[in-house]
């Protein structure tokens, strides 16, 4: 379950140094981000932490995600030539795609390993992602068994070891913890809205806020159909419709109850298949 970190400057330090001493083992990173949250969900350091280690970057929980955005998503990490997939960690064929993706990534080094005569070299990875990404959910499943993953804190240090997924990846079982990118209201937001930060952090009302606008905005329909709206709700403003929707829901003038409903409906995947992050807010031409 979801560990809440506190990132004090201290742990950010330690849960970056952790991650540079892992990269000397692995010959490429998994960076785990949430489909739901492709660039909120990433670190804003781990570039300058990895450096020029290969990456490739698995956008976990498609499951829940707006499929046209995964879609869109995928491209634009493309673009930039970084191979990018969507995954279901929760899914039996996710172990194979991974494999192949890497296969792909590090093509040149297994062509060079060959023409020396070493066949079968297995690839080395780590995954690294921020809380709740799915990091230990995608370990045992590229492990295949329920393993006891390591490192739930930042700065856990031990010998390195191994989980075999196939003839072909490793998998290091201490992922990389690392930082959301907080520093920006919006994707605080988006975070708590996704559950990937403890509720306590944010007031729940500005979740909800947020929150139902961009569904409205986004997608009315499903949003709409969830909520019970009439064709007139649409006229009001938020907290005039969050006001109405609390009484009509039998909540009386708890919104408390209504924020509680609408938040758990949107994690749960009850409000539909979402994407919170937009790839036309970060093409910049
Ligand atoms: N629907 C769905 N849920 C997932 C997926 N991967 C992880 N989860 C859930 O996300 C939550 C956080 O996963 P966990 O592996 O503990 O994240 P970690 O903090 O990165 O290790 C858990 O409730 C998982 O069951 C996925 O691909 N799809
Ligand atoms: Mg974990």
């Amino acid at each position: 379950m979801g560990v809440a970190i506190q990132w004090f400057p201290g742990h950010m330090s330690k849960a970056r140094r952790q991650v540079q001493e892992n990269l000397k083992y692995v010959d490429f990173v998994i960076e785990l981000v949430d489909a739901r949250l492709p660039i909120s969900s990433r670190n804003p350091m781990l570039d300058k932490i990895i450096g020029d280690k290969p990456r490739l970057i698995a956008l976990n929980k498609a499951d829940l995600a707006d499929r046209n955005a995964v879609k869109s998503w995928v491209d634009f990490f493309e673009k930039q030539g970084i191979i990018a997939l969507a995954i279901n960690s929760k899914e039996a064929h996710t172990a194979k795609r991974l494999t192949v993706a890497a296969k792909t990534l590090m093509a040149d080094k297994l062509a060079r390993n060959a023409e020396r005569g070493i066949q079968n070299s297995s690839l080395r990875t780590m995954i690294v992602g921020i809380p709740n990404a799915g990091k230990s959910t995608l370990m045992n499943r590229l492990a295949g068994k329920k393993v006891a993953v390591t490192g739930n804190k930042p700065g856990v240090t031990k010998g390195q070891q191994w989980l075999r997924t196939n003839k072909e990846l490793e998998i290091l079982d201490t992922p990389g913890i690392l930082w959301p990118k907080f520093e920006d209201d919006q994707v605080g937001l988006k975070l708590a809205l996704t559950g990937a930060i403890k509720d306590q952090l944010l007031p729940m009302d500005d979740v909800t806020i947020f929150g139902l606008q961009y569904f409205l905005e986004n997608y009315q329909e499903a949003t709409m159909k969830r909520l019970r709206m009439k064709e007139a709700d649409l006229e009001l403003e938020i907290p005039d419709l969050i006001m109405e929707l609390t009484k009509r829901f039998g909540f009386r003038d708890d919104y408390d109850r209504f924020y509680q409903m609408f938040v758990k409906d949107v994690r749960d995947g009850r409000m539909g298949e979402y994407c919170l992050d937009k790839v036309s807010d970060n093409v910049n031409d």
